[in-house]
């Protein structure tokens, strides 16, 4: 990992991605589609990732060597637009390992989400292997990538690694689409003074994960010898799990008024397939994985931002 190419790399998980390889002196070129409006430290150029003949090309020019390729569209946005969904999520994903056998890159990494899994799953804590059959347009899109990477890591004799992101919580750059969006959404609506409309029912208990952990969970998996990984799909990572109404209390407790209404709308329908914990008792075994960021801390944290 000495020169990388990050795609997505202005959203939620790009931008911190590109703040740890710099201050770590790695060479980061940062692409997305949106143009880029603020300061970054790293070379940053436009580019979709739909275009695989641009990407090809900025990969040879650069002497790129390893792929973050964290382009998606999550599970709500997804859910309006399944075919632009499935087109983004899977065809970006293709070129990327296109990309990579042209020009023998071997590293790859690629997040995954805890959306593939579905109602068969034993979703009270979802195992690593369970029966897996998402019922949104994005688990779906998630599925068949984890399948993609497998396939082409034998095919291609590629590198490609993943991790089943649960919600993840940053309050700097912030995610959009999402079916876990509504734990910014509420501290934000705490910072602001404003009442807050949750999309969820106050009981809905789903996985989360502080950015810091999200961001060194990729980066410990990237770098563990490659024969202690058994998963050859994506890894379990867990960080806590809360629920909308846990959330209120939090921010409360921290000093905080919040004046929160649940209105559950489609996304509720997307939380009930998802679980409510997750084992990941493989990453803790195969890399030595440990979230280092509980709950209380990601709202303390958060509330401060
Ligand atoms: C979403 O809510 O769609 C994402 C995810 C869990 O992958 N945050």
């Amino acid at each position: 990992m000495n020169r990388i190419l990050i795609t997505g790399a202005l959203g939620q998980l790009g931008i911190e991605f590109i703040k740890y390889f710099t201050k770590s002196n790695i060479f980061v070129l940062a692409t997305d589609i949106r143009e880029c409006k603020n300061e970054i430290p790293c070379e940053f150029i436009q580019c979709d990732v739909l275009e695989k003949n641009k990407l090809n090309q900025l990969v040879k020019s650069y002497k790129i060597d390893t792929i973050f390729h964290l382009v998606a569209m999550l599970s709500a946005k997804a859910e309006k637009h399944p075919f632009k969904s499935w087109k983004l999520n899977i065809d970006s994903f293709q070129n990327i390992i296109e990309v990579c056998v042209d020009n023998e890159i071997k590293k790859v990494f690629w997040p995954s989400s805890i959306a593939v899994f579905g109602t068969d799953s034993k979703l009270g804590c979802v195992p690593q292997n369970p029966i897996l059959n998402p019922s949104s347009i994005y688990g779906i899109t998630k599925l068949a990538g984890e399948k993609l990477l497998e396939y082409s890591n034998k095919k291609f004799n590629i590198d490609i690694r993943s991790i089943r992101y649960p919600g993840i919580i940053s309050m700097s750059t912030k995610p959009g689409g999402g079916t876990t969006d509504y734990v910014i959404e509420m501290m934000d609506s705490a910072i602001n003074k404003s009442k807050y409309v949750c999309f969820l029912s106050k009981n809905t208990e789903l996985p989360m994960m502080y950015i810091d952990d999200a961001v060194s969970s990729a980066i410990q998996l990237m770098r563990a010898d490659k024969s202690k990984l058994s998963v050859k799909d994506s890894y379990n990572v867990a960080g806590f799990s809360i629920t909308p109404e846990i959330l209120k209390k939090q921010i409360l407790k921290n000093g905080f008024k919040i004046d929160v209404e649940f209105k559950p709308d489609f996304r509720q329908e997307i939380a009930n397939t998802w679980p409510k914990k997750i084992d990941d008792s493989k990453a803790k075994l195969d890399w030595g994985w440990s979230a280092q960021i509980g709950f209380e801390e990601t709202v303390k944290k958060s509330l401060k931002f």
